[in-house]
């Protein structure tokens, strides 16, 4: 496998990824590690038994939704339970339903679970496009996420922020989304609010199909902007394989139901920290990153089965 980018990021590149938080970086990664993404995305989903905890359907999960009210009996409110998101999915008007609806589907983690995903996470040209980008000179995996839109899926993903989802405080962090595949607008692309990261606000997490948030998180209000994005500066790509995407975790972001008949939009996106990261506790990150021993304040390095070292240059090696 090729470790090396196939070329080198560009100034302008780097300029755009400080200003605007978001970048897109054109034929960079060795198509021959998006073979390897698409053969492992396939196994990954061909397999019946999965962790519970790193598996969420958000298509079920939205359907369960539906019948849910507040008049049940009551249960207890989990993470994205379907009574927390009664009523408030939220459902793309251009995908036409259908009786064989798609289903969106998230795995995080994979990293742990399949050893194609671990290499494409810390042994990669992706370590040292985060390295670069943020201006590190060692950089962690913090976790990743598979996400899977298949063709008739209705959920948008809604408007949301990744640091409030993450256990980590600093500045040097970023995400790079790999897709599977080429992406067209018809099947939701990713939309981004230009320069978003730069108020370092904190938001608070939504349940992703849905900007339901729980009433006690401290962070920031998403701001509206489901149906007003003329209002705001919005960028979209439509990447190619060997492209990849890559934003600032602070980057607000959100996507489209996929209205294509017949193709399916895959993607993982690694979220790195950099020199400056450090750990710190947020109550209303999702349960699947589970408990740590991590005080806030303490390096990520404490526990490096959760985040491993990310090799940045051929002369070191991965921990
Ligand atoms: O696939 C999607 O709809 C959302 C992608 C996303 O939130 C991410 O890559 O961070």
């Amino acid at each position: 496998m090729n470790r090396e980018m196939l070329r080198s990021i560009a100034e302008d590149e780097l300029q755009t990824f400080q200003r605007d938080g978001i970048v897109h970086l054109r034929k960079i990664i060795d198509l021959e590690w998006i073979q390897q993404l698409n053969q492992a995305i396939d196994e990954l989903i061909a397999q019946t038994e999965k962790p519970a905890d790193q598996v969420l359907d958000f298509t079920t999960l939205a359907l369960a939704s539906d019948s849910a009210s507040s008049q049940q009996p009551p249960e207890a409110l989990e993470w994205a339970s379907p009574r927390q998101l009664a009523g408030r999915v939220s459902l793309d008007t251009r995908v036409r339903p259908k009786s064989n609806r798609g289903h969106f589907i998230s795995v995080t983690s994979v990293w742990q679970l399949h050893s194609t995903i671990r290499e494409l996470a810390i042994d990669s040209p992706l370590p040292r496009i985060a390295a670069q980008l943020t201006g590190s000179s060692k950089l962690y995996l913090y976790d990743d996420q598979l996400l899977v839109k298949p063709p008739g899926t209705m959920e948008r993903t809604a408007w949301h922020q990744d640091q409030g989802y993450d256990h980590v405080a600093g500045d040097k962090v970023c995400a790079i989304r790999v897709p599977a595949g080429s992406e067209t607008p018809e099947m939701g692309l990713i939309e981004y609010l230009r320069g978003s990261h730069q108020s370092g606000k904190i938001y608070k997490v939504n349940y992703f199909v849905s900007d339901a948030t729980a009433p006690d998180d401290a962070g920031e209000p998403i701001p509206s902007i489901e149906g007003h994005e003329n209002e705001f500066d919005i960028v979209t790509f439509a990447p190619e394989p060997g492209d990849v995407v890559v934003h600032h975790l602070r980057t607000l972001h959100g996507a489209g139901g996929n209205s294509s008949e017949s193709k399916t939009r895959r993607a993982i996106t690694f979220r790195y920290a950099g020199d400056d990261a450090r750990y710190y506790f947020r109550k209303f990150a999702p349960p699947a990153q589970r408990p740590s021993n991590l005080h806030d304040g303490d390096p990520l390095d404490l526990e490096p089965a959760r985040h491993p070292v990310a090799r940045i240059n051929t002369a070191s090696q991965p921990r």
